[in-house]
């Protein structure tokens, strides 16, 4: 009997002794399948209780239980100590700076289109124009006929309008934002209509989609001087307090008289002869304006003998070109970042 004791004993102990000496989690699992295992050590001297008398079964098989569970203990004990070193090693070397400032997230900024929109209505708001917005799908009538514009106007080919169905187009301007307006609710009228406007012309100036923003004031007694009042704080806030506008007489259908309205050069003044945007002349076209024509009123269940009105409209294109010194109209619908990025944050 003692013979098995001092071999259970000494086969604990050796075992105790190697997990004390284990540097690494492998070595571990290895002492406990040869120590513990089908076939280990302890096991081995187990199954040997067989041979020896049934009283000292017992006693013996209780010792061996004591040694099973201290070098479970003690397994468990190492292997907790050898995931904490491997942790403390593994900090050490990646030697992670908690106190450095994070990477910045890529903030995103306003399209230019979207900032010129908003500094001209933030300009015309200050003087009661209020933002108005309708479909990009519009129907044949409000997009030609209730602006005046007849069946056989040009701009009513297949080359310039996307037709989309039986008497349903692509608005190829905002002014029917303005009509829907009109016939639903009374004068006075003091709107402008931002948007998306489609035609289909594609070449280095021309987009099939780009953006105008209209304006429209009605009232009683509105006149072409309110209109020139209206246009010329306009310039002046937008370009600078020096800008000058001029009109020339020209011809919308929508409008009687028409305009077509220039700027003073915000460049050159007019000074350069080689201005390379207003080409020596001093002057810059950027919208065109009129007095609404009679018959827009009647469509729109307005009585002209009541009331009269002024409407403008531009292109946006245009006008952020101007402002930020912008060559090339496509570079406003290329999406490329390293020129958005130009345009800095703004919200
Ligand atoms: C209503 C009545 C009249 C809007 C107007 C223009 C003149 C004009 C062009 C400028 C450049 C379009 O983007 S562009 O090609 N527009 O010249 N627009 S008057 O007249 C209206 C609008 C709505 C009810």
């Amino acid at each position: 009997m003692s013979d098995i004791k001092a071999q259970i004993a000494e086969k604990g102990t050796l075992a105790l002794g190697q997990i004390t000496a284990a540097a690494e989690l492998a070595q571990l699992e290895q002492i406990r399948v040869s120590v513990l295992g089908k076939k280990g050590s302890l096991s081995e001297a187990l199954k040997s209780l067989g041979q020896v008398p049934p009283e000292e079964r017992p006693v013996l098989g209780a010792l061996a239980n004591e040694w099973k569970s201290k070098i479970e203990a003690a397994l468990e004990t190492k292997k907790t100590a050898l995931e904490v070193l491997a942790i403390e090693a593994s900090l050490e070397k990646t030697k992670l700076d908690v106190t450095i400032p994070s990477r910045k997230p890529h903030v995103g900024s306003l399209h230019p289109i979207t900032t010129t929109v908003r500094a001209i209505s933030k300009v015309l708001g200050r003087i009661g124009f209020d933002v108005t917005v309708g479909p990009e799908i519009e129907t044949d009538f409000l997009n030609f006929e209730a602006v005046n514009i007849p069946k056989d106007h040009p701009a009513r080919d297949m080359q310039d309008t996307f037709f989309i169905g039986p008497g349903v187009v692509l608005r190829s301007q905002t002014s029917p934002v303005q009509m829907r307006e009109m016939r639903n609710q009374s004068w006075p009228v003091r709107i402008l209509s931002p948007g998306a406007v489609y035609r289909c012309d594609s070449d280095a100036t021309h987009s099939p989609m780009f953006h105008q923003i209209e304006g429209l004031w009605v009232d009683r007694k509105v006149s072409m001087s309110d209109l020139k009042g209206v246009l010329d704080f306009f310039a002046k806030e937008m370009f600078g307090t020096e800008t000058k506008i001029r009109l020339r007489p020209s011809y919308f259908p929508f409008v009687e008289p028409g305009a077509e309205v220039d700027v003073s050069c915000m460049l050159c003044g007019g000074k350069n002869h080689q201005c390379p945007i207003c080409k020596g002349t001093g002057w810059l076209e950027i919208l065109g304006a009129g007095m609404v024509h009679p018959r827009l009123f009647e469509l729109a269940g307005y009585r002209p003998d009541e009331v009269t009105g002024f409407a403008f409209g531009m292109g946006i294109e245009r006008i952020a070109m101007l402002l930020h010194g912008i060559p090339d109209m496509r570079f406003l619908f290329q999406g490329d970042l390293r020129f958005l990025k130009q345009f800095g944050v703004q919200r």
